[in-house]
């Protein structure tokens, strides 16, 4: 399949990378770094870059506004995303090619040019894995865009990174590719204050179930009161990890600007996501994200998400 993928790259002259909608470090770090391997080893291609900017994650490159001219004879590559619906700043019905590059379980099949290993711990780590063993020269900065994808979404291996390639791929990234992974960790986890504080406030009021649910719903006034936003959860979720009897948390957020609830979830050794797709949602196995309708909702998820608890704590 690589073959047949690098075989579209170049048959095509412009290209177009998009990835999901929320853009994280490794959504951002693998489309801007194919941008710049395919800037790098094709030089006379027209690459662009799909997708909402994020303002705390400038450095991993700049979205460019996709207009339908630029559609027009293009090929679509999509990474780091299951769902069509998901896609971010690009409209999927306008390309005759497709690629996709993932590391989620399958949600819709979209592409006849995929490739799909959710085993790696990343869509990065897939990039560089399709570079290498393509003998592609990776510039500095995709090197070091991969690094950061592969760090975040491994939470710094931590989880999914179970496999030596993984680390493979990281040590040809320092000794390669001479990226410094002290100057890229301030860029992923520097923060402020006002989002520690409200860690501490999440953990104070996280309820916890005797099935081994951890909870805690967050009001907008609650924010307020923090001075943050509601996607400041996000950094904290994978906070919770490795605590005695929790096998499942989840938050829910009130986002007033958005009319809706953002959740997210996390587990350990419990399948979350099919119940997360039911609440159009989902994401991976063990990380889960969705956007409900109210707190009713949320409680709906808060029961199912216990009563799997229970099952799951009498099937070990
Ligand atoms: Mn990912």
């Amino acid at each position: 399949m690589e073959e047949k993928i690098l075989k579209l790259i170049e048959k095509y002259n412009r290209i177009i990378i998009a990835r999901h909608v929320g853009g994280d470090p490794d959504a951002l770090g693998s489309t801007f770094a194919l941008k710049e391997i395919i800037l790098e080893n094709f030089p006379n291609k027209e690459v662009y870059v799909a997708g909402t900017s994020i303002s705390r994650f400038k450095f991993f490159g700049n979205h460019d506004k996709i207009t339908d001219e630029i559609c027009k004879d293009a090929l679509l590559i999509a990474l780091d995303i299951p769902d069509i619906k998901r896609l971010d700043g690009v409209d999927y019905y306008k390309f005759k090619d497709v690629v996709k590059i993932d590391h989620h379980p399958e949600i819709d099949k979209f592409s006849d040019n995929e490739i799909i290993d959710i085993d790696a711990s990343s869509a990065c780590e897939l990039i560089a894995r399709f570079a290498y063993n393509n003998n592609l020269k990776i510039p500095k900065h995709a090197a070091e865009n991969i690094f950061m994808g592969i760090i975040a979404d491994t939470n710094r291996f931590l989880f999914g990174a179970n496999k030596a390639e993984t680390y493979k791929t990281i040590l040809r990234l320092i000794r390669d590719e001479h990226v410094k992974p002290n100057e890229l960790y301030e860029i992923l986890y520097k923060r402020p204050m006002a989002e520690v504080r409200l860690e501490g406030f999440i953990s104070l009021n996280m309820k916890m179930t005797k099935n081994g649910l951890g909870y805690v719903k967050i009001t907008d006034e609650n924010l307020k009161e923090f001075g943050v936003d509601s996607a400041s959860v996000g950094s904290i979720m994978n906070d919770y990890n490795f605590i005695h009897g929790l096998i499942c948390w989840v938050i829910f957020t009130e986002d007033v600007k958005n009319g809706v609830i953002r959740t997210s979830a996390r587990s350990r050794g419990l399948k979350i996501n099919k119940l997360f797709e039911q609440y159009n949602g989902g994401g991976h196995v063990y990380a889960c994200g969705a956007k409900l309708n109210s707190f009713s909702e949320a409680d709906e998820i808060i029961d199912k998400l216990d009563k799997l608890c229970m099952e799951y704590k009498e099937d070990e």
